[in-house]
């Protein structure tokens, strides 16, 4: 805690020029007049999954760039931009939110911290918080686990002013290793029982670095032992959106459960997310 803390109060703000080039961005994300904001990817629930985020603002026209890898190969990830834009202090879980201590963190429990969805970050289609769980316009990781993702949308000023207090998380873990979402590797998901927790549990997390600077929460930040305040945001959002989701959802397992059939089954297998 104490070192996620430190590192909120980086300052970068604006992302120099040189972090788009080693990443290979195009110049589309250095708009001008716009702010870059960049965001790295670390790991829940020991998924291995790691990745880069740059969030790109000109006006209302928010680009994110999504580079992860470690992610389940050839499975569609749930990815979203959680948080407040009201003003709450959200922040990435880390493995002491395991409040139930069965070992995974789930996206109940990880809420508490990093917020309700606030865009769902879809490829196609809208980008409301209710297509939180749409998997079939949700990215898929390639065969060796890598993702990528570009998508220019239109935001609410609400994200501009607070973009900082905004946070990616992207879903689907792979406990038993079989590169694929299935019951036998965590059971049911919380939100769905019809559903893998594998494939709704958070895989990595990211906040934009510096995120405490320059965009106080307004009475959020400030208050002090502020699980009280965070409990009662809980995942009623996510939950909704959940089980508006949860027909497309179990029909995609199932497009998904023939398709992994298709991919070649990784060699290497560390098991080092068992
Ligand atoms: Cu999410």
């Amino acid at each position: 805690m104490i070192v996620k803390r430190t590192g909120r109060l980086v300052v970068l703000a604006t992302v120099p020029a040189a972090v788009f080039l080693t990443l290979g961005l195009s110049g589309p994300a250095l708009a001008q007049g716009g702010k870059a904001y960049q965001i790295d990817l670390a790991q829940l629930n020991d998924s291995g999954s790691r990745g880069t985020v740059m969030l790109s603002l000109k006006g209302n026209q928010l680009t994110v760039q999504i580079e992860s890898e470690g992610m389940v190969p050839g499975q569609p990830s749930a990815q979203h931009l959680h948080g407040s834009t009201k003003g709450h202090d959200f922040h990435c879980p880390d493995a002491s939110d395991d409040t139930d201590g069965d070992g995974i963190l789930s996206n109940t429990e990880a809420t508490v911290d990093y917020g309700d969805i606030n865009i769902s970050l879809t490829t196609s289609g809208d980008t409301k918080a209710t297509s939180g769980l749409a998997v079939e316009r949700m990215p898929v990781a390639d065969n060796l686990g890598k993702l990528s993702y570009n998508r220019t949308i239109t935001v609410g000023q609400d994200v501009v002013d607070h973009i900082k207090d905004l946070h990616v998380v992207q879903h689907g873990i792979d406990r038993n290793n079989d590169d694929k979402y299935d019951f036998d590797g965590a059971g049911k998901s919380e939100l769905d029982p019809k559903l893998p927790q594998e494939a709704t549990a958070p895989t990595n997390c990211g906040e934009v670095k510096g995120a405490s600077v320059g965009s106080i929460p307004v009475g959020g930040i400030e208050t002090g032992g502020g699980s009280p305040q965070r409990a009662s945001v809980s995942a009623t959002t996510m939950t909704g959106a959940a089980l508006a989701a949860a027909a497309a959802m179990a029909g995609a397992v199932a497009i998904r459960r023939r398709r992994a059939a298709l991919v070649p089954v990784r060699t290497e297998n560390t098991g080092k997310a068992a």
